[in-house]
């Protein structure tokens, strides 16, 4: 999806990005050794460039890691998904106890706008009607959306804006029991 466009805002966007990363990793607080803390997760390689390999973009404790709550209708749990330039949520994988609500507050990076659609697998393969979803989530802006993983699953998410879905803008919920 590299377009001639693209090219010359190549520079502003990825310094944009740089000084979005900072300010992510101060708002949302590092917690060095999360799995969300490894492997240059921005797709700029290991160490990336101006530290993006450092960035961390932390959630409340996973099921299974310590400190996990589950989440409520009045007390949902956090998972924050960054949309990246690149047609990558990051994280890619999401995991859930079955029955726990979770709030998804989703951030753009780069210039291009998402959109977060969450729910059953095949819902969400299908962009069926009626499945939950926000839309237009434009450069830095950041949009919540609440959902209950009620039954078994497999539950997914993905970004439906044109050829994204497509180009692999997508992740995968895992259900615990
Ligand atoms: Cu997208």
């Amino acid at each position: 999806m590299v377009t001639d466009r693209r090219i010359p805002v190549l520079g502003v966007s990825l310094a944009a990005a740089g000084i979005l990363l900072i300010a992510l990793g101060a708002a949302f607080g590092s917690s060095p050794g999360s799995p969300s803390s490894q492997a240059g997760p921005w797709g700029f390689g290991p160490g990336g460039m101006m530290g993006f390999g450092a960035a961390n973009v932390s959630s409340a404790a996973d099921p299974g890691s310590s400190g996990f709550v589950a989440g409520t209708t009045s007390a949902p749990r956090v998972v924050r998904i960054i949309a990246s330039n690149a047609l990558r949520f990051y994280p890619d994988v999401v995991t859930v106890k079955a029955g726990e609500t979770v709030t998804f507050e989703v951030t753009t990076m780069g210039m291009r706008s998402h959109e977060f659609m969450v729910g059953p697998a095949s819902d969400v393969a299908a962009d069926m009607a009626g499945t939950p979803e926000v839309a237009d989530i434009a450069m830095m802006q950041t949009k919540s959306l609440t959902y209950t993983f009620n039954g078994p699953g497999p539950f997914a998410f993905a970004c439906h804006a044109t050829g994204h879905y497509e180009a692999g803008m997508r992740g995968t919920i895992t259900a615990l029991p």
